[in-house]
């Protein structure tokens, strides 16, 4: 978690730099980075970049730019390999990292940086492919080439709450396809942002090429790296975060015929047919809500469910609710979920009760912030230490109110009572996002319906809406993107350019469409008169 430093912060407190050119560059204003479950316990000092450092950085990194793309692929993959082994070796140390500043349970962490080791994995190898085609020519004498090209320098922004493997999604393609990189990381995780640059510095990356800049988003470093996309000092942006800032970041991106790399907002439906296997629907659902305090962009946002089973499932469901481990995860490492990643998000979270209260939802689980005066059950630990909430659950919930349709980024889950599988895929499109979805059934007609007709970049059948592999397209449709894809082969789409190259060496001015020699038909053939 972030925090504006007001007081004089404790002398061993040690203070990082933005690193710029492999080299550290102080800021004359810092923040800190606190542990999300224990407020006192600051993990260090870290700058705000100024407008000018963060030029700097992107001035950096074009002169890195035409090195680095001229580095053979292979030998980029084979330090990318290098990164993914650095990142193994410092598994444990950088989940525990996680864990402290962000607030994810340890082995929830353990799965972030797993999931950019295999990244790295993946990425590897794809050094060694990164294919073009050869394409037969019209011509003789001939040859037609496709090339794949860097975009040059990427500016790229992540959120707090996956901060090493989000981040990695975008670095590791970025650089391995020969870009060089700004990259601006969460204000609530900047320590995770400082020790995964460390560990891709260690792995050889040149100076230069991967360029990392501290600091808030409005009015700050993330907004002074957007307005570089103005200065013509950046050839690709890529985001992971809301909705309303990649609508911004979009609108400049288009002024400048960038195209950006847009991760935004989920409302994520998971469906619960009347024939499902409850125990595994529960499972998956009761993850899906809470884990990571809800605070994935794939966590289950409304939980539609089949008349027929309505009742039975809403008992099991509630029942599991109530007996959730929550607490600090760096003490107790049962808790299903920990505090929230920062205040603001607290603070917003909060105001759905308001809209639940005024739109007429009924609440069944719940009560805001925990506080040693109300607990939940199976709260461990101080309270107070940070910002807890309550696992929070409503029915009545109908698709015309504001916790149907909004985002709430917190542990509160929505029950949305419908008949059929017809009004359950009708209730999982009627929200403006559409990044991950999820249905129970075991009916294969049901499940291949709703495969086809949900709108949603990602789609489970009998599993939880979170949990994308590392090499599977990740990303959204509607308000949670812009149809870029992370992850696996179809990422490179958004880090290269494709170069059509004619190699003509007839040695004389060929003109396609105009010189090529087709075979002329002969004489019409008519079958039934071969045969009369
Ligand atoms: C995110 O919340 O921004 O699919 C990413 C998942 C994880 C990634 C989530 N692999 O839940």
């Amino acid at each position: 978690m972030s925090q504006v430093e007001t007081s004089q912060p404790e002398a061993r407190t040690k203070t990082f730099g933005n690193l710029i050119d492999n080299r550290e560059v102080m800021s004359e204003q810092t923040f800190s980075s606190r542990n999300s479950s224990e407020l006192s316990d600051v993990l260090g000092l870290f700058p705000e970049a100024t407008e000018e450092q963060v030029r700097e950085a992107c001035r950096v990194a074009q002169g890195a730019f035409k090195g680095w793309s001229k580095t053979p692929a292979p030998v980029r993959g084979e330090l990318i390999g290098g990164v993914g082994r650095a990142l193994e070796r410092e598994k444990e140390a950088l989940s525990r990292l996680a864990t402290r500043e962000m607030g994810k349970t340890l082995k929830e962490a353990r799965g972030d940086v797993q999931e950019a080791i295999d990244t790295c994995h993946f990425f590897q190898s794809e050094g060694r492919r990164l294919y073009g085609q050869t394409v037969p020519s019209e011509m003789p004498n001939k040859e037609l080439l496709t090339y794949r090209r860097p975009l040059g320098v990427v500016g790229i922004v992540t959120a707090g709450n996956f901060p090493v493997a989000v981040p990695a999604w975008k670095l590791i393609p970025a650089l391995l396809t020969g870009n060089t990189v700004v990259w601006k990381p969460s204000e609530d995780a900047p320590a995770c942002a400082y020790a995964l640059v460390k560990l891709m510095h260690e792995a050889g990356l040149p100076a230069g090429v991967l360029n990392l800049v501290f600091g808030g988003g409005k009015g700050a470093a993330g907004e002074h790296l957007i307005s570089m996309m103005d200065e013509g000092l950046l050839n690709k942006f890529a985001f992971t975060g809301s909705t309303a800032v990649g609508r911004e970041i979009g609108a400049i991106a288009g002024r400048n015929l960038l195209h950006p790399t847009l991760e935004l907002g989920g409302k994520n439906p998971l469906v619960v047919m009347r024939d499902a296997d409850l125990d595994n629907a529960v499972g998956g659902a009761l993850w899906a809500s809470f884990g990571t305090g809800g605070q994935r962009c794939t966590s289950a946002g409304n939980i539609i469910v089949d008349a027929p089973v309505y009742d039975d499932f809403k008992a099991r469901f509630l029942e599991a609710t109530k007996t959730i481990k929550i607490g600090d995860p760096n003490k107790f490492g049962d808790v299903l979920y920990g505090p929230f990643i920062n205040e603001r998000f607290f603070t917003r979270w909060l105001e759905h009760y308001d809209w639940g209260r005024e739109d007429g939802a009924t609440l069944l689980y719940g009560g805001g912030r925990v506080t040693p005066e109300a607990k939940p059950t199976g709260f461990v630990g101080d309270p107070e230490a940070s910002f807890y909430g309550w696992p929070t659950v409503w029915e009545g919930v109908t698709k015309d109110m504001r916790q149907f349709q909004t985002e709430v980024f917190g542990p509160t889950i929505n029950l949305v009572k419908v008949d059929g599988i017809g009004e359950a895929i009708e209730a999982a499109n009627a929200v403006a996002y559409g990044l991950s979805s999820a249905i129970y059934t075991n009916n294969r007609l049901w499940a291949h319906r709703f495969k086809e007709e949900i709108q949603a970049g990602m789609t489970s059948i009998n599993n939880s809406t979170t949990g994308a592999e590392a090499h599977m397209p990740f990303g959204g449709v509607k308000g949670s993107g812009n149809g870029t894809r992370e992850s696996g082969i179809w990422v490179i789409e958004n880090y290269t350019y494709w170069q059509g190259v004619n190699d003509d060496v007839s040695g004389t001015l060929q003109l396609a469409q105009m010189d090529t020699a087709y075979i002329e038909p002969q004489a019409e053939v008519d079958v039934s008169d071969l045969f009369a």
